[in-house]
């Protein structure tokens, strides 16, 4: 089990305690100690195994949160998770995950009105109940049934960064089983890396049938198997994910691993090119089709498959069929980013607003994972929860970078930069004198997300004529999964950005990953930089780029369409331009 999982268990077991009404200082200490974990650079699992007594010295983790950390590591489960779970129903959690409602909302929902799912609730807000309980009100009412059917499709899908954690841990355990393996690849939306995942999909080459299904069935934080047969086995995890494993024939791996792989649409495409050659695909291979007679052709890998229709491979992060095929036919595929080419990270907090590190930690930090050149952009005043600078701060911290610049002199070059919030009447949240001194400014929206579509965009217009914007941070304002992107008119934005040559961010949180592919092409079209930033809070936070990196892919994005994988001279010579 690894430290995401771990910490998602311990925020779980706050939600269903907070739902109970327990004891706050016990909530708040699982809170803590999974921010804690899911901050922590080392292994939780490798802590345990190597000197358990080291837990508690982390910071906020007891003697029962460590023997927890024990328990977890060692059996993948936590009995007092599992007694929680069986007093409450598990359709109560999906009430958690409409914006806005903790689990105290939600425990009210459930004792005063017996309201166990999203549609019991719908009707309960429908028929006015909601609005006569304690706290709620007519407008908690009409928020909730907004959210509703966001929630609704928000579903059961989890994030990338979530279940590349867990494939990587149950790639791992099935290699390290006694079943020998000849392949083993994961197929589906994880490896088309899309922003988040229904399921996970495994597919295994082996001898050993039997002896890889017990493997799986012994994964330690599996909760229970849905099914098994001879060559297909689907489990649940503790957390609720699904994973399939198929077993398939080493003829036919690539054939399996191109139709698993997706999407439906790129499958459905792919199958008509074949028919019309006289060629018939499936997951088992490639067959010529000859009046009754099929013969196999291609299936061992995914690039005989592709070569049968006289195609390249296709990069999985492509197969969306939008323009992927006439990429291909041309053989003019892009060389898609990758992580190695980035040389720059143009948004980061530290401890001077909402940051958990200092200015010379992120520096060093930014200098560890080989950055040439960096912006720190703490937030503006407006953002109060975040002790946003003032202009008065804002020019201190700008001295101070000033002072502390020498120092690093050859290393990594550092931009006075902010963060610089858009106003709900519209403007910017600092003087025009003050921001002209930044080096750097990132335009983005924080407050009056609801506001209508014309209002939301003559904001963002007016942020990016303003002469010292650079560039719009986290452009439509969405979190996946949990609130939807603000109503704003992106072709306009796109036009003025072109107009006043200002650049786009693609937020690289696995939480935002804003802006989204299709923009990100846009863009492209409109000839837009995108610079693709962490929006660091912490030292780790700077990993994050990996995440941004594939949505650019998915976007069919190349080096060149990206500001900060270019070097420091030619980004420099962009900004003075
Ligand atoms: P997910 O799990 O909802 O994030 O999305 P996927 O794409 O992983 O979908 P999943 O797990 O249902 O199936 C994996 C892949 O298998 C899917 O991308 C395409 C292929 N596939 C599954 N069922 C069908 C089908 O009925 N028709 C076609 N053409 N392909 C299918
Ligand atoms: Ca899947
Ligand atoms: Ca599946």
């Amino acid at each position: 089990m690894n430290n995401a999982q771990i910490a998602a268990i311990f925020e779980l077991l706050a939600d269903l305690l907070e739902f109970q009404s327990s004891n706050p200082f016990r909530i708040r200490s699982y809170r803590n100690s999974a921010r804690v974990i899911s901050d922590l650079s080392e292994s939780i699992a490798t802590i345990v195994a190597e000197s358990p007594q080291q837990l508690t010295k982390l910071d906020g983790i007891g003697k029962s949160l460590a023997e927890k950390c024990v328990t977890l590591v060692e059996t993948g489960s936590l009995p007092q998770l599992d007694e929680l779970r069986q007093k409450i129903p598990e359709t109560v959690l999906q009430l958690l995950r409409i914006p806005g409602m903790g689990p105290k909302k939600a425990a009210v929902l459930y004792q005063e009105l017996h309201i166990k799912s999203l549609d019991e609730l719908k009707i309960a807000c429908e028929t006015g109940q909601v609005r006569k309980l304690s706290g709620f009100g007519e407008k908690t009412e009409q928020a909730i049934l907004a959210n509703l059917e966001f929630a609704a499709t928000a579903g059961d899908r989890i994030y990338w960064s979530e279940a590349d954690a867990v494939a990587s841990d149950i790639r791992q355990f099935l290699l390290e089983g006694p079943a020998k393996l000849e392949q083993l690849e994961l197929a589906g939306s994880y490896r088309r890396c899309k922003e988040t995942i229904g399921d996970l999909d495994i597919l295994i080459v082996s001898q050993e049938p039997d002896a890889v299904m017990d493997r799986f069935a012994a994964y330690p934080s599996l909760r229970d198997t849905i099914v098994r047969g001879g060559t297909k086995m689907s489990i649940r995890l503790q957390s609720g994910l699904q994973v399939d494993l198929r077993l398939v024939p080493e003829e036919s791996f690539g054939a399996a691993l191109q139709y698993f792989t997706g999407s439906k649409e790129h499958n459905v495409e792919l199958r008509g090119r074949a028919k019309s050659r006289g060629l018939k695909i499936n997951e088992w291979g490639v067959y010529r089709i000859d009046g009754e007679e099929e013969t196999y052709i291609a299936g061992q890998t995914e690039e005989d498959v592709y070569q049968t229709l006289e195609l390249p491979w296709i990069p999985p992060e492509l197969r969306e069929c939008r323009q992927e095929f006439l990429w291909a036919e041309k053989n003019n595929l892009p060389e898609l980013l990758t992580l190695s080419e980035i040389r720059g990270d143009l948004h980061m907090h530290t401890t001077w607003t909402d940051g958990r590190a200092s200015l010379r930690q992120m520096i060093d930090a930014a200098i560890t994972r080989g950055l040439e050149y960096i912006a720190i952009t703490d937030h503006s005043q407006r953002v109060t929860m975040a002790n946003g600078l003032n202009s008065v701060r804002a020019r201190e911290q700008w001295d101070e970078i000033d002072r502390i610049r020498p120092e690093f002199e050859g290393r990594i070059h550092i931009l006075k930069g902010i963060e610089c919030d858009i106003l709900e009447k519209g403007g910017m949240d600092l003087p025009d004198d003050v921001l002209a001194e930044a080096d750097w400014v990132l335009a983005a929206i924080h407050y009056g997300q609801k506001q209508p579509r014309q209002q939301i965009t003559d904001r963002l217009l007016g942020a990016i004529e303003h002469p010292s914007v650079n560039a719009v941070a986290h452009p439509t304002g969405r979190l996946i999964n949990r609130r939807e992107a603000y109503d704003v008119d992106m072709d306009a934005v796109f036009s003025a950005c072109k107009q006043h040559g200002k650049m786009l961010e693609l937020n690289a949180n696995p939480l935002r990953l804003d802006l989204h592919d299709t923009h990100c092409q846009a863009a492209v079209q409109h000839q837009i930089p995108i610079v693709i930033n962490t929006d660091a809070h912490s030292v780790e936070g700077l990993d994050v780029m990996r995440f941004g990196i594939l949505q650019a892919r998915r976007a069919g994005l190349t080096s060149q369409h990206v500001a900060n994988a270019c070097c420091w001279s030619d980004f420099s010579a962009q900004l003075r331009a």
